[in-house]
């Protein structure tokens, strides 16, 4: 299929990032229809028995996978809606207070005991079973996908996901504690009033546990919101990658070979969470994503988006389109471009990979030299890099529009090359499987 003649449209954009205040990142429309994955392998049936669930909720809390290890993406879209802790409380209390005492007791204290500690009982199970339900329908973070399972860690920091769940836990069993020993009392009172007494205490008693510790549930609801709101990305589906120092015109480039348009502008890390572009060339369908700047340092020393970068390289299957920019414009000079790129092409030498010179309009005379450049230096692929970029490399701009067409054809060619590798991947698979 010829470039001029395909028809590429980003239909769909979405954009994960870590937030950095007062500046104003556009959000693309989402549609997360569009990214269905057909692969998508299911961690826990959508019907869950009480067994099954007090089973998986240990798991969770034991830190142990309660089933075989997920290979597919997606876990974020179907985690659990959770009611923040007012609703819940709220929704308890006026559904307990309905309960009425069994039927037939004659006798007036014996039936207004039974009826306070119904109504005991009944608050303390509809507040302690949807929390119940939460974390056991919570995935385990082992059995997520690597890559979700680096998403987690990177927005929720370390183990925060697990202490959430635990805390929720603890909320439940204080609930129920405090459920019982109320319960047991009214059961046991002597009189109408004691029983009264016994039952508003009781539901004070409830209602100041919950309130306490009910944060624990509206932290867990914003833990569910920021992951469902992460790009979805779909493995069966060619993936291009785009990589590069931070400034060097990346986000530019997206905006050339899709319709998506990511934000542009001369400064570092404008470009800050994973953006998940989806293209339409003809019938085929490929995802794009645009990723935060990597500089030269040490991975100890990356901050969060570089990692985050890292973490779409090393757990997805991506062609990489590294973007080098020699202009001096930047803000990272060749040199240390030439470094990065030498570590990430070691690290990830079995992708499908292309390199790109940017902003090749401020390079027709000659490139800029950078000041600390060693204009001496015998190190002949660094001088031929300072000029070139990396043998093979196209050179395009997006000023002047020169290199477009062939970058396109280029594009298209990788990721045909990436559906192929995908079509080998899974024929493998289904013959182990038949073996
Ligand atoms: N002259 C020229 N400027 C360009 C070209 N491509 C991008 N730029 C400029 O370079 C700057 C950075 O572009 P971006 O596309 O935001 O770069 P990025 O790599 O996505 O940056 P981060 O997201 O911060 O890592 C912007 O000011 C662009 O206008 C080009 O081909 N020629
Ligand atoms: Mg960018």
């Amino acid at each position: 299929m010829g470039v001029m003649s395909m028809r590429i449209c980003l239909s769909h954009l979405q954009l994960w990032q870590i937030p950095r205040p007062k500046i104003h990142l556009r959000k693309s429309r989402s549609s997360p229809g569009l990214y269905a994955s057909p692969s998508i392998t299911e961690y826990r049936s959508s019907c869950f028995c009480s067994q099954q669930a007090q089973a998986a909720a240990r798991g969770v809390l034991q830190n142990k996978p309660m089933v075989k290890e997920i290979e597919s993406v997606g876990a974020f879209q179907k985690l659990p809606m959770v009611m923040p802790s007012v609703d819940i409380l709220s929704s308890a209390l006026k559904k307990a207070k309905r309960v009425s005492a069994t039927k037939g007791i004659s006798n007036i204290a014996k039936r207004e005991r039974n009826k306070a500690a119904k109504q005991l009982d009944a608050l303390m199970k509809e507040l302690a079973v949807p929390l119940r339900d939460y974390v056991a329908n919570f995935p385990n973070r082992k059995c997520l996908h690597p890559y979700e399972r680096s998403l987690t860690e990177l927005t929720l920091g370390d183990g925060n996901y697990e202490k959430v769940l635990k805390n929720v836990d603890a909320l439940r069993k204080k609930v129920v504690s405090a459920g019982k020993e109320h319960a047991s009392l009214c059961a046991k009172s002597l009189s109408k009033r004691e029983a009264e007494e016994r039952l508003s205490e009781g539901l004070q008693r409830l209602e100041e546990v919950f309130n306490r510790e009910g944060k624990a549930v509206d932290d867990l609801l914003n833990i569910a919101k920021t992951l469902r709101a992460m790009p979805v990305v779909d493995l069966e589906t060619p993936t291009l990658c785009l990589v590069g120092a931070p400034n060097v015109g990346k986000s530019s480039l997206v905006r050339v070979i899709s319709t998506g348009k990511p934000e542009v502008c001369n400064y570092p890390f404008t470009t800050r969470g994973i953006l998940m572009g989806h293209i339409n060339l003809g019938y085929q369908n490929f995802q794009i994503t645009d990723t935060p700047g990597l500089l030269q340092r040490r991975d100890e020393d990356r901050n969060n988006l570089e990692k985050l970068t890292l973490a779409v390289l090393t757990h997805l299957p991506t062609a990489i389109l590294f973007v080098h920019d020699l202009s001096g414009e930047c803000g990272t000079s060749p040199s240390d471009q030439f470094t990065i790129y030498k570590e990430i092409k070691e690290r990830f030498s079995d992708h499908i990979w292309l390199d790109v010179v940017s902003k090749c309009d401020l390079l027709q005379t000659s490139p800029v030299a950078y000041v600390t450049e060693d204009e001496d230096s015998e190190h002949l692929e660094m001088a031929s890099y300072r000029k070139m970029g990396p043998d093979g490399a196209i050179r395009v701009s997006v000023m002047n529009e020169e290199g477009l067409n062939e970058l396109k054809d280029r594009v298209y060619q990788m990721l045909v090359g990436q559906m192929d590798r995908i079509k080998s991947r899974s024929n493998e698979d289904n013959a182990e499987v038949a073996t």
